[in-house]
Protein backbone atom coordinates (compact mmCIF):
# COMPACT_ATOMS: atom_id res chain seq x y z
CA UNK A 1 0.00 0.00 0.00
CA UNK A 2 1.30 3.31 -0.75
CA UNK A 3 1.78 5.60 1.87
CA UNK A 4 0.18 8.28 2.74
CA UNK A 5 0.83 11.71 2.05
CA UNK A 6 0.42 15.07 3.98
CA UNK A 7 0.54 18.38 2.79
CA UNK A 8 1.64 21.52 5.20
CA UNK A 9 0.26 25.06 4.21
CA UNK A 10 2.31 27.10 5.84
CA UNK A 11 5.44 25.67 7.63
CA UNK A 12 6.21 28.72 10.48
CA UNK A 13 6.57 27.69 14.14
CA UNK A 14 3.42 25.10 13.72
CA UNK A 15 4.09 24.01 10.20
CA UNK A 16 8.02 22.83 11.45
CA UNK A 17 6.47 20.91 14.22
CA UNK A 18 3.46 19.32 12.64
CA UNK A 19 6.14 17.78 9.96
CA UNK A 20 8.32 16.59 13.08
CA UNK A 21 5.68 15.07 14.97
CA UNK A 22 4.17 13.33 11.79
CA UNK A 23 7.11 12.15 10.84
CA UNK A 24 8.11 10.45 14.41
CA UNK A 25 4.27 9.03 14.12
CA UNK A 26 5.07 8.04 10.07
CA UNK A 27 1.82 9.13 9.49
CA UNK A 28 2.73 9.07 5.59
CA UNK A 29 5.58 11.14 3.69
CA UNK A 30 5.08 14.97 4.47
CA UNK A 31 5.15 18.23 1.80
CA UNK A 32 5.90 21.52 3.37
CA UNK A 33 5.03 24.29 1.61
CA UNK A 34 5.64 27.98 2.18
CA UNK A 35 5.62 31.01 0.46
CA UNK A 36 8.77 32.07 2.42
CA UNK A 37 11.92 30.57 0.21
CA UNK A 38 14.01 28.18 2.23
CA UNK A 39 12.02 27.84 4.65
CA UNK A 40 10.11 24.86 4.17
CA UNK A 41 12.67 23.37 2.52
CA UNK A 42 15.24 23.91 5.22
CA UNK A 43 12.85 22.55 7.91
CA UNK A 44 12.43 19.31 5.64
CA UNK A 45 15.58 18.39 5.49
CA UNK A 46 16.97 19.11 9.21
CA UNK A 47 13.92 16.96 9.95
CA UNK A 48 15.09 14.73 7.51
CA UNK A 49 17.89 14.35 8.83
CA UNK A 50 16.51 13.57 12.43
CA UNK A 51 14.74 10.37 10.62
CA UNK A 52 17.74 8.08 11.34
CA UNK A 53 18.23 9.01 14.78
CA UNK A 54 14.56 8.78 15.80
CA UNK A 55 14.29 5.28 12.97
CA UNK A 56 11.42 7.10 11.45
CA UNK A 57 10.67 6.33 7.15
CA UNK A 58 9.05 9.41 5.63
CA UNK A 59 10.36 11.81 2.94
CA UNK A 60 10.04 15.19 3.78
CA UNK A 61 10.41 17.77 1.09
CA UNK A 62 10.05 21.57 1.15
CA UNK A 63 8.19 23.75 -1.82
CA UNK A 64 6.68 27.00 -2.70
CA UNK A 65 4.58 25.41 -5.56
CA UNK A 66 1.19 23.85 -5.09
CA UNK A 67 2.09 21.47 -7.68
CA UNK A 68 3.66 19.14 -4.92
CA UNK A 69 1.08 19.07 -2.85
CA UNK A 70 -0.95 16.81 -5.90
CA UNK A 71 -2.61 13.65 -4.08
CA UNK A 72 -2.51 15.23 -0.73
CA UNK A 73 -4.67 12.53 1.81
CA UNK A 74 -4.23 15.58 4.30
CA UNK A 75 -3.88 19.30 4.57
CA UNK A 76 -3.12 20.74 7.68
CA UNK A 77 -3.16 24.78 7.20
CA UNK A 78 -1.17 27.10 9.19
CA UNK A 79 -0.55 29.81 6.50
CA UNK A 80 -1.07 32.92 7.66
CA UNK A 81 0.24 35.31 10.37
CA UNK A 82 0.38 35.02 13.98
CA UNK A 83 -0.79 36.85 17.27
CA UNK A 84 2.04 39.27 18.53
CA UNK A 85 1.49 40.77 22.00
CA UNK A 86 -1.42 43.51 22.39
CA UNK A 87 -2.85 41.60 19.19
CA UNK A 88 -6.97 39.52 19.66
CA UNK A 89 -6.87 36.71 17.13
CA UNK A 90 -9.60 39.00 15.31
CA UNK A 91 -6.64 41.47 14.32
CA UNK A 92 -5.70 38.62 12.22
CA UNK A 93 -8.89 38.55 9.75
CA UNK A 94 -7.94 40.54 7.00
CA UNK A 95 -4.39 39.35 6.31
CA UNK A 96 -5.24 35.66 6.77
CA UNK A 97 -9.07 35.76 5.18
CA UNK A 98 -6.73 36.40 1.91
CA UNK A 99 -4.09 33.75 2.23
CA UNK A 100 -6.79 31.69 2.61
CA UNK A 101 -8.30 32.16 -0.67
CA UNK A 102 -4.76 31.48 -1.89
CA UNK A 103 -4.91 28.34 -0.24
CA UNK A 104 -8.30 27.16 -0.73
CA UNK A 105 -7.68 27.62 -4.37
CA UNK A 106 -4.54 25.45 -4.00
CA UNK A 107 -5.95 22.58 -2.67
CA UNK A 108 -9.36 22.57 -5.28
CA UNK A 109 -7.05 22.12 -8.03
CA UNK A 110 -4.38 19.96 -6.63
CA UNK A 111 -6.04 17.97 -3.52
CA UNK A 112 -9.46 17.80 -4.11
CA UNK A 113 -9.66 14.47 -2.11
CA UNK A 114 -7.41 15.87 1.07
CA UNK A 115 -9.16 15.93 4.14
CA UNK A 116 -8.58 19.29 5.71
CA UNK A 117 -7.12 20.80 8.94
CA UNK A 118 -7.65 24.16 9.50
CA UNK A 119 -5.58 26.32 12.09
CA UNK A 120 -5.22 29.63 11.00
CA UNK A 121 -6.72 32.50 13.17
CA UNK A 122 -9.54 33.57 13.60
CA UNK A 123 -10.28 30.04 13.43
CA UNK A 124 -13.84 29.26 13.69
CA UNK A 125 -13.62 32.19 10.49
CA UNK A 126 -10.77 31.25 8.84
CA UNK A 127 -12.40 27.12 8.55
CA UNK A 128 -15.45 28.53 7.40
CA UNK A 129 -14.32 31.09 4.63
CA UNK A 130 -11.09 28.03 3.70
CA UNK A 131 -14.62 25.40 2.97
CA UNK A 132 -16.08 27.62 0.57
CA UNK A 133 -12.54 28.83 -1.00
CA UNK A 134 -11.64 25.13 -1.97
CA UNK A 135 -15.34 23.84 -2.28
CA UNK A 136 -14.33 20.61 -0.71
CA UNK A 137 -17.66 18.77 1.09
CA UNK A 138 -17.94 20.21 4.57
CA UNK A 139 -17.17 17.20 6.26
CA UNK A 140 -13.85 17.21 5.18
CA UNK A 141 -13.02 20.63 6.23
CA UNK A 142 -12.23 21.32 10.07
CA UNK A 143 -10.53 23.38 11.95
CA UNK A 144 -8.58 22.59 15.20
CA UNK A 145 -9.07 24.68 18.47
CA UNK A 146 -11.44 22.35 20.67
CA UNK A 147 -8.57 19.45 20.92
CA UNK A 148 -6.23 22.20 22.19
CA UNK A 149 -8.18 24.35 24.12
CA UNK A 150 -10.13 20.86 26.03
CA UNK A 151 -6.17 19.66 26.09
CA UNK A 152 -5.13 23.09 28.05
CA UNK A 153 -8.06 22.66 30.23
CA UNK A 154 -7.04 18.60 31.13
CA UNK A 155 -3.48 19.60 31.37
CA UNK A 156 -4.78 22.42 34.39
CA UNK A 157 -7.11 20.04 36.11
CA UNK A 158 -4.66 17.04 36.41
CA UNK A 159 -2.27 19.59 37.55
CA UNK A 160 -4.74 20.89 40.37
CA UNK A 161 -5.75 17.95 41.75
CA UNK A 162 -2.13 16.21 41.09
CA UNK A 163 -3.82 13.35 38.69
CA UNK A 164 -2.60 11.77 35.48
CA UNK A 165 -3.83 13.35 32.81
CA UNK A 166 -4.72 9.96 31.37
CA UNK A 167 -7.74 10.31 33.68
CA UNK A 168 -9.24 13.86 33.17
CA UNK A 169 -11.60 14.50 30.47
CA UNK A 170 -12.51 17.91 29.56
CA UNK A 171 -14.76 19.68 27.07
CA UNK A 172 -14.31 22.95 25.52
CA UNK A 173 -17.23 24.12 22.82
CA UNK A 174 -18.18 27.10 20.57
CA UNK A 175 -15.96 29.50 19.03
CA UNK A 176 -12.19 29.60 19.65
CA UNK A 177 -11.70 33.32 21.36
CA UNK A 178 -12.62 34.40 24.97
CA UNK A 179 -15.99 33.21 24.48
CA UNK A 180 -15.37 29.59 24.19
CA UNK A 181 -17.51 27.76 26.57
CA UNK A 182 -15.96 25.20 28.93
CA UNK A 183 -18.63 22.38 30.20
CA UNK A 184 -18.41 21.49 33.40
CA UNK A 185 -20.81 18.46 33.47
CA UNK A 186 -18.49 16.80 30.89
CA UNK A 187 -15.07 17.47 32.86
CA UNK A 188 -14.37 15.06 34.41
CA UNK A 189 -11.38 13.06 36.64
CA UNK A 190 -12.07 9.06 36.01
CA UNK A 191 -15.37 9.85 34.85
CA UNK A 192 -16.61 11.26 38.06
CA UNK A 193 -17.24 14.90 36.82
CA UNK A 194 -16.37 18.36 37.22
CA UNK A 195 -20.15 19.53 39.51
CA UNK A 196 -19.37 16.04 41.78
CA UNK A 197 -15.58 16.68 42.46
CA UNK A 198 -16.65 19.84 43.67
CA UNK A 199 -19.57 18.34 45.50
CA UNK A 200 -16.62 15.91 47.12
CA UNK A 201 -14.26 18.96 48.37
CA UNK A 202 -11.95 18.29 45.98
CA UNK A 203 -11.93 21.99 44.86
CA UNK A 204 -14.74 24.73 44.98
CA UNK A 205 -16.41 26.61 42.26
CA UNK A 206 -14.55 29.83 42.64
CA UNK A 207 -11.37 27.51 42.05
CA UNK A 208 -12.91 25.99 38.71
CA UNK A 209 -14.20 29.41 37.31
CA UNK A 210 -10.28 30.65 37.45
CA UNK A 211 -9.07 27.45 36.05
CA UNK A 212 -11.57 27.89 32.98
CA UNK A 213 -10.59 31.36 32.79
CA UNK A 214 -6.71 30.37 32.47
CA UNK A 215 -8.22 27.84 29.44
CA UNK A 216 -9.98 30.75 28.07
CA UNK A 217 -7.05 33.22 28.25
CA UNK A 218 -4.25 30.36 27.57
CA UNK A 219 -3.67 31.20 24.45
CA UNK A 220 -2.88 34.94 25.49
CA UNK A 221 -0.68 33.49 28.17
CA UNK A 222 2.08 31.75 26.01
CA UNK A 223 2.10 34.84 23.68
CA UNK A 224 2.80 37.21 26.70
CA UNK A 225 5.21 34.63 27.41
CA UNK A 226 7.12 34.19 24.16
CA UNK A 227 6.32 37.39 22.63
CA UNK A 228 7.58 36.90 19.34
CA UNK A 229 4.26 34.29 18.28
CA UNK A 230 1.88 32.47 19.75
CA UNK A 231 1.76 28.62 20.76
CA UNK A 232 3.17 26.18 18.64
CA UNK A 233 3.80 22.54 20.16
CA UNK A 234 0.36 21.98 21.70
CA UNK A 235 -1.55 23.20 18.70
CA UNK A 236 0.50 21.05 16.39
CA UNK A 237 0.11 17.83 18.70
CA UNK A 238 -3.55 19.15 18.87
CA UNK A 239 -3.90 18.54 14.70
CA UNK A 240 -1.99 15.50 14.57
CA UNK A 241 -4.04 13.57 16.43
CA UNK A 242 -7.00 14.80 14.50
CA UNK A 243 -5.23 13.55 11.21
CA UNK A 244 -3.92 10.56 12.84
CA UNK A 245 -7.99 9.68 13.82
CA UNK A 246 -8.74 10.26 9.81
CA UNK A 247 -5.64 8.72 8.82
CA UNK A 248 -6.29 5.81 10.97
CA UNK A 249 -10.37 5.54 10.85
CA UNK A 250 -10.25 5.44 14.86
CA UNK A 251 -13.21 6.75 15.00
CA UNK A 252 -12.02 9.73 17.86
CA UNK A 253 -14.44 12.02 19.87
CA UNK A 254 -12.90 15.23 19.47
CA UNK A 255 -14.04 18.56 19.90
CA UNK A 256 -13.33 20.17 16.64
CA UNK A 257 -15.27 23.69 14.50
CA UNK A 258 -17.46 21.84 12.03
CA UNK A 259 -19.75 22.93 9.57
CA UNK A 260 -23.35 22.77 11.58
CA UNK A 261 -26.03 22.10 9.73
CA UNK A 262 -29.12 23.01 12.12
CA UNK A 263 -27.09 21.20 15.28
CA UNK A 264 -27.30 23.19 18.50
CA UNK A 265 -29.51 25.70 16.02
CA UNK A 266 -26.48 26.93 14.41
CA UNK A 267 -26.54 27.17 10.35
CA UNK A 268 -23.76 26.83 7.93
CA UNK A 269 -21.29 27.77 10.38
CA UNK A 270 -18.10 26.42 11.71
CA UNK A 271 -18.23 26.52 15.61
CA UNK A 272 -16.58 23.88 17.82
CA UNK A 273 -18.68 20.83 19.05
CA UNK A 274 -18.25 17.03 19.53
CA UNK A 275 -17.35 15.21 16.47
CA UNK A 276 -16.40 11.56 15.34
CA UNK A 277 -13.59 12.21 13.05
CA UNK A 278 -12.56 8.87 11.12
CA UNK A 279 -12.62 7.68 7.58
CA UNK A 280 -15.58 9.69 6.22
CA UNK A 281 -13.88 13.05 7.85
CA UNK A 282 -16.33 14.74 10.28
CA UNK A 283 -18.71 11.82 10.45
CA UNK A 284 -20.96 12.74 13.00
CA UNK A 285 -21.52 15.55 15.60
CA UNK A 286 -22.76 14.82 18.67
CA UNK A 287 -25.42 17.20 20.46
CA UNK A 288 -24.59 17.19 23.83
CA UNK A 289 -27.31 18.37 26.54
CA UNK A 290 -26.15 21.52 28.12
CA UNK A 291 -26.50 23.29 31.39
CA UNK A 292 -28.97 26.90 30.79
CA UNK A 293 -25.87 29.08 31.33
CA UNK A 294 -23.78 27.16 28.95
CA UNK A 295 -26.15 27.13 26.75
CA UNK A 296 -26.52 30.81 26.84
CA UNK A 297 -22.66 31.23 26.86
CA UNK A 298 -22.21 28.44 23.81
CA UNK A 299 -25.00 31.05 21.92
CA UNK A 300 -23.14 34.21 22.74
CA UNK A 301 -19.58 32.08 21.56
CA UNK A 302 -21.61 31.27 18.25
CA UNK A 303 -22.62 34.71 17.54
CA UNK A 304 -19.30 36.28 17.79
CA UNK A 305 -18.03 33.72 15.15
CA UNK A 306 -21.06 34.64 13.14
CA UNK A 307 -19.81 38.45 13.54
CA UNK A 308 -16.55 37.89 12.01
CA UNK A 309 -18.17 35.35 9.43
CA UNK A 310 -20.00 38.46 8.15
CA UNK A 311 -16.97 40.74 8.25
CA UNK A 312 -15.37 38.29 5.87
CA UNK A 313 -18.39 38.37 3.65
CA UNK A 314 -17.72 42.16 3.64
CA UNK A 315 -14.43 42.08 2.41
CA UNK A 316 -15.09 38.61 -0.01
CA UNK A 317 -18.30 39.06 -1.30
CA UNK A 318 -17.90 35.76 -2.86
CA UNK A 319 -18.32 34.05 0.21
CA UNK A 320 -21.53 34.85 0.76
P1 LIG B 1 4.20 31.44 11.86
O1 LIG B 1 5.37 30.83 12.55
O2 LIG B 1 4.22 32.91 11.60
O3 LIG B 1 3.98 30.65 10.49
C1 LIG B 1 3.07 31.06 9.52
C2 LIG B 1 3.72 30.74 8.18
O4 LIG B 1 2.77 31.04 7.17
C3 LIG B 1 4.97 31.58 7.89
O5 LIG B 1 6.07 30.71 7.65
C4 LIG B 1 4.60 32.37 6.64
O6 LIG B 1 5.68 32.54 5.72
C5 LIG B 1 3.51 31.49 6.04
N1 LIG B 1 2.63 32.19 5.10
C6 LIG B 1 2.19 33.46 5.15
N2 LIG B 1 1.42 33.71 4.09
C7 LIG B 1 1.35 32.56 3.37
C8 LIG B 1 0.71 32.19 2.17
N3 LIG B 1 -0.03 33.06 1.49
N4 LIG B 1 0.86 30.92 1.72
C9 LIG B 1 1.62 30.04 2.40
N5 LIG B 1 2.28 30.34 3.54
C10 LIG B 1 2.13 31.58 4.02
O7 LIG B 1 2.85 31.17 12.68
P2 LIG B 1 2.46 29.88 13.54
O8 LIG B 1 2.88 28.66 12.82
O9 LIG B 1 2.90 30.11 14.93
O10 LIG B 1 0.86 30.04 13.53
C11 LIG B 1 0.14 29.84 12.33
C12 LIG B 1 -1.33 30.23 12.51
O11 LIG B 1 -1.94 29.39 13.48
C13 LIG B 1 -1.58 31.66 12.98
O12 LIG B 1 -2.67 32.22 12.28
C14 LIG B 1 -1.93 31.49 14.44
O13 LIG B 1 -2.73 32.55 14.94
C15 LIG B 1 -2.69 30.20 14.39
N6 LIG B 1 -2.84 29.49 15.66
C16 LIG B 1 -4.03 28.90 15.89
C17 LIG B 1 -4.25 28.20 17.06
C18 LIG B 1 -5.57 27.55 17.30
O14 LIG B 1 -5.76 26.93 18.32
C19 LIG B 1 -6.63 27.66 16.31
C20 LIG B 1 -3.22 28.10 18.00
C21 LIG B 1 -2.01 28.71 17.74
C22 LIG B 1 -1.82 29.41 16.55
Amino acid sequence: MARNKIALIGSGMIGGTLAHLAGLKELGDIVMFDIAEGIPEGKALDIAESSPVDGFDVKLSGTQSYEAIEGADVCIITAGVARKPGMSRDDLLGINLKVMEQVGAGIKKYAPNAFVICITNPLDAMVWALQKFSGLPKNMVVGMAGVLDSSRLKHFLADEFDVSIKDVTAFVLGGHGDTMVPIAKYTTVAGIPLPDLIKMGWTTKDRVEEIFDRTRKGGGEIVALLKTGSAYYAPAASAISMAEAYLRDQKRVLPCAVNLKGEYGIQDMYVGVPVIIGAGGAERVIEIEMSKADEKAFAASAAAVAELCETCAGIAPNLK
